[in-house]
């Protein structure tokens, strides 16, 4: 049994909030070059103790084997404006030097069933404890803001329905699915204009906003 979850999880909480910091980062640096970004935000959370505890029972994980085989204890999520700056982050973190990439899953090009996309990868990351240095799993999934509203939204409703949508509801969440996708096809063919504003209204200063005065 694990005793101490708070002890036990205090690595992977350090893994999410070090690796919040170096993603927003990246954010940071983009901005600081006025150049578009292709980090749009980020989130991180350590799974709660009773999703770990049901995922185990779902996926039959051993406790032994728990910090191998469960690799979304630490999870951070990237949200991008544009299908293409999945893939250049995806490329960014395969350059780091501070993380391993053990596994890509591209739920993009192969959506699941359910309709999710997202791209999902699992890193190795090592914390440094009082102790030593630790080698943390952790799970990254990167996706559009418009991927990110479905899946929040469904990810709710999972919660009413545990899994088991009614056959009506599903088929929505579907096309619902299908709609996010043509929504996102439709901001790429625009990216290059919107990016063209979007650079010009980064680079004012406050002061030349022109606001008229009251
Ligand atoms: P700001 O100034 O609000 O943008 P923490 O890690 O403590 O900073 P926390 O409470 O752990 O944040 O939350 P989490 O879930 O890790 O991340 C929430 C962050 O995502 C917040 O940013 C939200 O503002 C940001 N966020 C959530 N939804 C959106 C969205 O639709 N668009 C944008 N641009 N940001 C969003 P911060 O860091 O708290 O700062
Ligand atoms: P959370 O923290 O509630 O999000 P498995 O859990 O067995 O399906 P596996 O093989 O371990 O998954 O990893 P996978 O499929 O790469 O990633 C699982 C995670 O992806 C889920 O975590 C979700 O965050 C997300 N995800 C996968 N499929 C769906 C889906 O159909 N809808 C939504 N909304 N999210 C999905 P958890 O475990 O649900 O945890």
């Amino acid at each position: 049994m694990v005793e101490d979850w708070q002890h036990f999880l205090l690595p992977y909480q350090q893994t999410v909030n070090e690796l919040k910091i170096k993603l927003r980062g990246i954010r940071k640096q983009y901005q600081d070059e006025t150049q578009h970004s292709p980090i749009e935000f980020v989130t991180g959370r350590v799974k709660p103790v009773d999703s770990i505890k049901e995922k185990m029972i779902r996926r039959h994980v051993q406790e032994d084997r728990l910090e191998q085989d469960m690799q979304d204890i630490a999870g951070v999520r990237i949200m991008c404006q544009f299908v293409e700056d999945i893939y250049q982050v995806v490329d960014l973190l395969r350059q780091r030097s501070d993380m391993t990439i053990l596994e890509e899953r591209d739920y993009i090009s192969n959506a699941k069933p359910s309709g999710y996309r997202s791209y999902h990868i699992v890193i190795e990351y090592p914390v440094q404890l009082i102790t030593g240095e630790k080698r943390i799993l952790a799970e990254i999934q990167i996706r559009t803001l418009a991927m990110n509203f479905w899946a929040t939204i469904e990810h709710s409703l999972n919660y009413k329905y545990q899994g088991e949508f009614p056959e009506e509801l599903s088929a929505r969440l579907q096309r619902a699915a299908e709609a996010a996708f043509k929504l996102d096809n439709e901001m790429s063919e625009i990216r290059e204009e919107i990016q063209e504003a979007q650079t010009m209204f980064s680079n004012r200063t406050p002061g030349d906003q022109n606001i008229p005065d009251r």
